[in-house]
């Protein structure tokens, strides 16, 4: 998934090297803000809903303009959020809705402080009593 993400930004940095030279070529990759942990995470089983979904990257990113957000495993949005914790820029969560047994996909789209912008998501599984 991280890799898929890498090599795909990486394809794209080459068009758009390829169409704007030397300007997108030079400019720095290395501080994007992937996601590093989560809790629940991904492929987890839990015996009961999480009160909070919480996603650690490996840089800063800005909660005013990221979001997090659960649905089920038919797409429907059943709660979204982000919250940050002043003192762990790198940190977001956001309250987990009641679940009921099943598959959720937590998606996200934050955006790092480097400015660019780090979109994915992964599933976990809320087990039946
Ligand atoms: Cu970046």
């Amino acid at each position: 998934m991280k890799g898929l993400f890498l090599s795909s930004r990486r394809i794209g940095g080459f068009v758009a090297a390829a169409l704007l030279g030397a300007l997108v070529a030079g400019s720095p990759a290395l501080a994007h803000s992937f996601l590093v942990e989560a809790t629940p995470s991904s492929k987890d089983h839990v015996a009961a809903t999480p009160k909070t979904i919480k996603l650690r990257f490996g840089g800063g990113v800005e909660p005013k303009y990221s979001k997090l957000t659960v649905e089920g495993a038919d797409g429907k949005v059943l709660g979204e959020g982000s919250i940050g914790v002043p003192d762990k820029p790198r940190e977001l969560s956001m309250d987990a809705p009641d679940l009921a047994p099943g598959k959720y996909v937590v998606r996200y789209r934050v955006l790092s402080v480097d400015g660019h912008v780090v979109e994915g998501n992964y599933e976990f599984t809320v087990d039946p009593k």
